[in-house]
């Protein structure tokens, strides 16, 4: 797989974003985007087969049953970009049924190279598929993957696993509409969203029984001993998932188990935390499916479909660039 790559920048980003979020006043929050390091992202790749976390499976499910409705819709010629590729499995479905049609270039768009190796291995031999690579920010790499194209060819965008969940409601439609501004009129975007459910399904899918969605927050923790030389003591917090029913929202936080002031060298500070207080690490936003269309209108697209899953509540929502 050819690659395009930029130069790091993620340690000394982290660091300063570290310093910032835990030096100041109130609750404490990290980007979630930190969670997920070698170590995260194979947690994460876990969490997605936990009995709890139908999510994945719905997402899955979804496209393996509608990827030849969803492609029937589709302009033809079309290239696909895959914002956030993740390992490429769901994407699978999407592919093959395109590549009954024609011969498909696919850009997943990923910061993690690990993730990008993963995706290439999974998706690398599928007939008349050709994948080249992004390890970019999302909309760096789809600005990119947009201006190689000619004149006749249109775009796919995939944005799946309600990764847009993890924006606030209001930065999510920003997103939308910053995508919707990089498409041609007629492009398409397949975004997957996770629905509203009872809260002891969410609960439960956000602080698992193995515990491994707890490992994958406290990781954070660890990533900043490996990365920055903290020394956070692990045994000293706890993960924790509320949710916010006003918010619809899911929330991951780290609850601190007793007072403590803990070195982190590489950012320049010296955090104290008292006992019960938090550092906020994700937000799992929840939505109604009529709310993703009106959202997706605001951003400048029209609703040409959407698919709900019947045994876990999840959307996938098929929007035409107008
Ligand atoms: C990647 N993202 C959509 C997941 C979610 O459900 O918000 C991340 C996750 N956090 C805990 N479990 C899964």
């Amino acid at each position: 797989m050819l690659t395009h790559s930029l130069p790091t920048r993620h340690v000394s980003e982290f660091a300063q974003c570290v310093r910032e979020c835990l030096t100041k006043a109130g609750q404490r929050e990290l980007p979630s985007k930190y969670l997920y390091d070698e170590v995260g992202s194979a947690l994460f790749e876990a969490i997605c087969v936990l009995p709890e976390y139908g999510l994945t499976r719905a997402d899955a499910r979804l496209l393996e049953k509608h990827a030849g409705e969803i492609v029937a819709r589709l302009p033809f010629p079309i290239e696909v970009a895959e914002l956030g590729s993740g390992s490429g499995k769901k994407t699978r479905w999407i592919l093959e049924a395109l590549s009954q049609r024609q011969r498909t270039y696919y850009y997943p768009i990923e910061i993690s190279p690990s993730a990008l190796a993963a995706c290439e291995k999974e998706l690398g031999q599928i007939d008349l598929v050709s994948i080249v690579g992004y390890e970019q920010p999302y909309l760096e790499g789809l600005r990119a993957v947009a201006k190689r194209r000619d004149d006749r060819e249109h775009l796919l965008v995939l944005f799946l696993g309600s990764t847009i969940g993890n924006f606030d409601r209001a930065a999510g439609e920003g997103f939308l509409r910053e995508v919707c501004t990089i498409l041609r009129t007629g492009d398409a975007l397949l975004l997957g969203a996770d629905l509203v459910k009872p809260i002891a399904l969410l609960l439960a899918a956000y602080d698992d029984a193995v515990g491994v969605t707890s490992a994958f927050n406290l990781n954070l923790l660890a990533r900043m001993n490996r990365e920055l030389g903290a020394g956070f003591d692990l045994a000293a917090f706890r993960h924790a998932a509320r949710y916010d029913v006003y918010e619809r929202r899911i929330e991951m936080h780290l609850v601190s188990l007793r007072e403590q002031t803990v070195a982190i060298p590489g950012a320049g500070c010296r955090p104290q935390f008292a006992e019960g207080e938090t550092i906020w690490t994700e937000s799992s936003y929840k939505y109604q499916p009529e709310e993703l269309l009106e959202m997706a209108v605001r951003g400048g697209f029209r609703p040409e479909a959407q698919w709900v899953d019947e045994q876990w509540p999840f959307a996938e929502t098929l929007l035409v660039a107008e």
